[in-house]
């Protein structure tokens, strides 16, 4: 039965109009993306499919750190003396390397309350974990403490100036354990036109080690060309999702890696430590060796203001909560 159940949801999930009516649902969330369409020239309801292939040819605006002569402005940028030595230089590395780290950004108060609210959150049935059985979704609109450390300042300040525009939350991911997600870009998540205008903050909660499935990331991975639908097989056509296009989608981000060119590095911190990664930045969840073992950590993802954001692989606009 519980195969059956799968497989017709999972049928379900390939069929376009399916997400026209979820999107019909949703109407009030879909204001940002109504607007950006029209900013961007495009003439297209959002409750439409809306992947890369609909947008215009011309890449439009570039984030200002992507562009080649972006340590030349860097170095002459006004702002860069005023940051304290260790987030100068890196800045300074950001657009060869894609990440930063900040340490001891949250104290232990600000940790512990952010794992007391979510292990009550999680507890009183307010908020559950996803499909995947490890990720819970959008805590920050049930959490004031998950929704403090998202928006803080520490991290909104550093963002904003790598990004060029301001940034805003537009989801947290908190985990228990570890997500042993295959490495991939958020970009084929959370789309962006133009490109490149998302960002992640990775909170850790608790001490992280090369045992407990630490995040992985590819530094440099970032300036590889964005791996979208049209780069690889998807297997969707115009009135289906391919059924099996995420699978498709990571073996062919592995073969990227298969090259050997990216060096994996695993991000061990401690309580409050910070990595923020760039929109097309490869990374993933290492095996834990214990199966199940605590990790708790947050991520968080933000866009640009003023960009349009969508789902490249459902090919859905995001639904955006405006008043959070
Ligand atoms: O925390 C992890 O293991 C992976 C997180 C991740 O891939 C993401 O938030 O995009």
């Amino acid at each position: 039965m519980r195969k059956w159940l799968d497989r017709y949801y999972g049928r379900l999930r390939t069929i376009k109009a399916n997400y026209v009516l979820l999107n019909l649902l949703n109407l009030r969330r879909l204001g940002h993306a109504r607007r950006m369409l029209r900013r961007y020239g495009l003439t297209r309801s959002p409750l439409l499919p809306l992947s890369s292939a609909h947008m215009p040819k011309a890449p439009g605006d570039i984030p200002w750190l992507d562009r080649p002569d972006a340590r030349q402005r860097l170095q002459a940028d006004p702002r860069l003396p005023a940051l304290p030595a260790t987030l100068r230089q890196a800045v300074l590395d950001w657009p060869d390397k894609g990440y930063l780290i900040l340490r001891g950004v949250f104290s232990a108060q600000e940790v512990d309350r952010v794992n007391r609210e979510l292990q009550q959150l999680i507890d009183s049935g307010a908020v559950d974990f996803n499909f995947t059985g490890r990720k819970v979704m959008f805590a920050f609109r049930k959490s004031p403490a998950i929704k403090a450390m998202a928006s803080d300042r520490r991290i909104l300040d550093v963002l904003d100036l790598l990004l060029g525009r301001p940034m805003h939350v537009f989801q947290t991911i908190n985990f228990l354990t570890g997500s042993e997600q295959a490495p991939h870009s958020d970009s084929i998540h959370m789309t962006t036109y133009p490109l490149g205008y998302l960002a992640a903050a990775w909170v850790a909660l608790e001490p992280i080690t090369a045992d407990n499935g630490p995040l992985v990331y590819h530094p440099g991975s970032h300036q590889l060309p964005y791996l979208l639908n049209e780069g690889f097989a998807h297997g969707g056509g115009r009135f289906t999702i391919g059924a099996d296009a995420y699978a498709r989608y990571e073996e062919a981000v592995q073969r990227s890696l298969d090259s050997g060119r990216f060096t994996p590095h695993e991000f061990h911190a401690q309580p409050g430590d910070v990595l923020i990664w760039h929109a097309n930045l490869l990374h993933g969840g290492k095996k834990m060796a214990t199966p199940n073992a605590s990790r708790r950590s947050m991520a968080v993802h933000y866009f640009a203001e003023d960009v349009l954001c969508y789902h490249e692989l459902t090919q859905r606009a995001a639904l955006i909560d405006e008043d959070h």
